[in-house]
């Protein structure tokens, strides 16, 4: 738990402001350890990218060491970039099961509940609302964590257990027919008023299953993916892996009453669809006898009824799944990136399989298994340059993996296009997975059945108006047994091809967010242009995160020319890089320039940057070759 809940407390910031979040491991000793990863944590920011501050990232062996009881660890990041809904967990084991909360980025004051008078709407980007609430999902084990992993790295496994339990806001009755404890808060409840537009945040904390959600009586409009606003979309139902978050603005122009929030399986193969994840949306000043659960500590009975037994309040879901869902119909809001019409660098392959090897089950990324428990950081082993710098000669011309270092190496600016295939042994179903990246969000750009062929598949381009998200599920598609080698027993069933631009210097995860998958080893590590990674002052990051801005080349040009402007203003230490005032000046009244977003303009702005660039390393001894 943090903080002794489940979820832990939100943390709330304003988009350009500085994160510090310590992290203090105070699981107790004493507790007896049954196997897996023991008492260890490390907590990641999920969906901060986590600009020139990689240190903060929260992976064992690729950015920090895992703590051990007593220790702790301090966050440190900028959130320059981003608003919307992210949240922090757990990357140790399974322990995301239960450590985890959610994290939000508000624009501004406007955007923030708690800082507005009353009667005020709040407006965050282009949308206005009159008041928000978190609903995070999760699922739950009647298992201890550290029997539980073992089981998964065991010789016992045979296969993933589903869930006791779907939560949300941590809250749920595990089987509605039984008696339930006075201490049992029941179903949460989500309160609202009547006739307003609510922003509800999504999170998806699952650790295994996709779900459906639903709101009995209410549509939804989708405003924002995974940290970044898409023009509204209208739907019924959201479907939600593990790792992705949606906002979605709901009307409560309903009679008052209560109304069912329902969580069922998704791609689920054959196993029934209903769960027991339920909550209560609940108009309030309601004055019907539908009490949803409430305890009589006089007789120690429970009081009042289940909104569940009323049907006509529950939210249906299609029977079917779709395999892409609605994600061809989404645009972001303020338009297409360029990035996503350009020629790519490079394409990779990251090919996913599952296999027993010496009686134990694994997955596998191109036939390497990752596995937590590596002896030294990797990070810490860039910033002490004990580790050999990539070389391309290294790297496998189809995978990208680079066989000396063990990661997958990008190089500065880079557009890598990465292929990420699904397999399924003849006797297994085809799996969905929902990849994540860290340090980047990217552009799912493509998608297809089978096995992902260059010569056939390479020119795809499926996907219409590519979001700017952080977790793409790949769908199971269908087989297709021609495309298997002779000696692959797995057979291609689905892929979909992402891209990013390597922009953020560090050592990042990407890594399937189903959590016994990614325990099982299908995860990897990127090591972005390590030699650009800084462990030093905020001055050069604030340079680089300039840098990163304006080669990213989106529709933000303002803000670029604003911000870059403030930092030369700022930075008095530019003095100390021994650039004349004049040319300071100069360069600010060049920023002041942009007032509007066009290409010209911004290549111009990047010509400025580079200049800039030059003049700062060519007078200052920082670490950057
Ligand atoms: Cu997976």
């Amino acid at each position: 738990m943090i903080n002794n809940q489940v979820p832990g407390d939100p943390i709330y910031v304003y988009k350009g402001e500085r994160v510090q979040v310590r992290v203090r491991n105070n699981i107790l000793p004493d507790r007896p350890v049954y196997g897996g990863v023991g008492m260890q944590v490390s907590v990641h920011f999920h969906g901060i990218r986590q600009i020139s501050s990689v240190d903060s990232d929260g992976v064992p062996f690729l950015t920090q060491r895992p703590l051990q009881p007593g220790e702790s660890f301090l966050h440190e990041f900028n959130v320059p970039d981003q608003t919307g809904t992210f949240f922090y967990h757990a990357h140790v084991g399974l322990q995301e099961m239960s450590v985890f909360g959610a994290m939000v980025v508000y624009e501004s004051e406007a955007s923030d509940p708690t800082a507005i008078v009353a009667k005020d709407k709040l407006a965050d980007g282009p949308f206005t609302y009159d008041d928000e609430r978190i609903i995070a999902l999760s699922e739950w084990w009647h298992t201890d964590r550290g029997q539980f992993e073992a089981y998964y790295l065991g010789l016992n496994f045979t296969r993933i257990f589903e869930a006791d339990s779907f939560l949300i806001n941590g809250q749920g009755i595990y089987d509605s027919g039984i008696d339930l404890d006075s201490y049992c808060k029941g179903y949460a409840i989500i309160p609202v008023q009547q006739d307003k537009v609510y922003r509800l945040r999504i999170i998806g904390a699952m650790t295994f299953r996709t779900v459906g959600f639903a709101i009995a009586g209410h549509k939804m409009t989708v405003i924002e993916v995974d940290g970044d606003y898409i023009k509204p979309y209208n739907v019924d139902f959201l479907e939600v892996s593990a790792g992705q978050r949606f906002s979605v603005l709901i009307t409560t122009n309903n009679t008052v009453d209560d109304y069912g929030i329902n969580l069922v399986r998704r791609w689920s193969d054959n196993l029934p669809s209903a769960t027991n994840g339920h909550a209560i949306l609940q108009y309030q000043k309601k004055t019907s006898e539908l009490v949803p659960w409430s305890f009589d500590d006089e007789t120690d009975l429970p009081a009042g009824t289940r909104i569940l037994s009323r049907a006509n309040l529950q939210p249906t879901f299609p029977l079917n799944d779709t395999v892409h869902w609605f994600w061809n119909n989404l645009e972001p809001y303020f338009g297409k990136d360029p990035i996503v019409e350009r020629q790519s660098n490079r394409t990779i392959k990251l090919r996913g399989s599952q296999a027993i090897q010496n009686g134990m089950t694994r997955w596998y990324i191109n036939y390497i298994s990752f596995m937590e428990g590596l002896e030294n950081v990797i990070l810490y082993d860039v910033l002490n340059k004990t580790r050999p710098l990539p070389q391309i000669s290294d790297r496998n011309p189809i995978t990208g993996y680079d066989k000396t270092l063990g990661t997958y190496t990008l190089d500065h600016l880079e557009i890598v296009d990465i292929v990420i295939q699904t397999t399924h042994l003849e006797e297994e179903p085809c799996h969905s997975h929902p990849w994540h990246t860290h340090g980047h969000s990217h552009w799912e750009i493509a998608y297809g059945n089978g096995e992902y062929t260059e010569e056939r598949d390479g020119r795809i381009r499926n996907v219409p108006n590519p979001i700017y998200k952080d977790l793409t599920l790949v769908y199971p598609g269908e087989s297709e047994k021609l495309y298997a080698s002779p000696d692959q027993k797995e057979i291609g069933c689905g892929w979909s091809k992402i891209r990013i631009l390597a922009d953020n210097p560090g050592i990042w995860a990407m890594h399937c967010h189903n959590s016994p998958h990614m325990y099982m080893g299908m995860m990897l590590a990127f090591e972005e242009s390590p030699q650009l990674i800084i462990d030093e002052s905020d001055d050069v990051k604030d340079f680089q995160y300039i840098q990163k801005r304006i080669s990213k080349g989106n529709n933000t040009i303002k803000t670029y020319a604003k911000f870059l402007k403030m930092v030369l203003k700022s930075t008095t230490n530019a003095f100390a890089y021994k650039i004349p005032a004049h040319v300071i000046n100069c360069y600010i009244e060049r920023a002041d320039i942009f007032t509007t977003s066009t290409s010209t303009e911004m290549d111009y702005l990047a010509k400025i940057w580079t200049e800039i660039f030059d003049l700062l390393f060519a007078n200052q001894n920082v670490n950057v070759k």
